[in-house]
């Protein structure tokens, strides 16, 4: 069977999710890193790929395939391995639910905030105002650009922060309930909805923002993130496109805005309910 070709950058959480998946189904892949803070993803022959300038992209038996969540299904559906969907009706649907909420509600619009606001500003702090300037002009969403040059600027005092807080605090919420249900994400076994949700939940501890679910604010979660950590397919999916050093990074700069992000994480979750 031909390996597929993944285009994806090692830190982005959709890639991150893809490449879980590949794992999770013993899938080799051949590896085209595209690196996001270089602009590589605006490359003219990778929008011919890819037209909405974004990672993940797959080629598979010649085709290409867009939209993470897609990709991830049709891995599941084209190679051996265990099933990530569950076969039951009820699950599937809750997981799908789960999936689903996170990739029209809270991907970019709001977990984009915090990225944006911490790590790409931190990122950007090290480039000239005319390469900040280029890097936001490259944006073809309007509205996108807008929301980056408010995060880049006002950084963890960004007025989009406290809104995006709440909708994840209650988005914790809302697995913590799941949870007490079943014991992944996906139902009866660990899932595409797992894989899904991981990737945001590993850059928040990065991040040191823990008190989403610390502490006993959602024992639930916290349990599930320590198995899903443990997962050999973790180590390949995650630890093998890390680094410490940029791990030490992602804990200092989270840590910068802790005095900031913190109290409004804890007010949120004990809001959310
Ligand atoms: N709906 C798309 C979203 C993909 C997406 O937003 N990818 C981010 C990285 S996680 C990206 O490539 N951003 C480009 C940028 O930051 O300029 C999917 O699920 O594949």
């Amino acid at each position: 069977m031909p390996n597929p070709t993944l285009y994806h950058f090692s830190g982005s959480t959709c890639s991150q999710k893809v490449r879980m998946v590949l794992a999770e189904k013993g899938v080799e892949f051949i590896s085209r890193e595209i690196d996001l803070t270089k602009g590589e993803q605006h490359a003219p022959e990778y929008v011919v790929l890819n037209a909405d300038h974004v990672v993940p992209t797959l080629v598979a038996d010649g085709e290409v395939l867009v939209e993470s969540t897609l990709i991830c299904e049709f891995i599941d559906d084209r190679y051996p391995g265990s099933p990530l969907r569950s076969a039951d009706p009820h699950q599937r649907y809750r997981a799908a639910a789960l999936v689903n909420f996170l990739d029209t509600r809270l991907h970019g619009k709001v977990t984009g905030v915090l990225t944006h606001a911490l790590l790409t500003r931190a990122a950007m702090s090290q480039r000239t105002v005319d390469q900040v300037a280029a890097y936001l002009a490259a944006i073809p969403d309007p509205a996108e650009r807008g929301l980056r040059t408010s995060l880049l600027t006002h950084g963890a005092q960004a007025p989009e922060i406290p809104g995006a807080i709440d909708a994840l605090a209650r988005y914790f919420h809302r697995l913590e309930q799941h949870l007490a249900v079943y014991p992944w994400l996906s139902g009866d076994a660990f899932g595409i909805a797992d894989a899904t949700v991981l990737p945001y939940v590993v850059r928040f501890r990065e991040l040191r923002f823990e008190s989403f679910w610390n502490e006993g604010a959602r024992p639930a979660v916290e349990h599930w993130l320590d198995r899903a950590v443990t997962r050999p397919s973790f180590d390949r999916a995650f630890t093998d496109w890390s680094s410490a050093p940029l791990v030490a990074a992602f804990g200092a700069i989270g840590g910068a805005a802790a005095p900031v992000v913190d109290p409004l994480i804890k007010a949120a979750t004990r809001a959310a309910g």
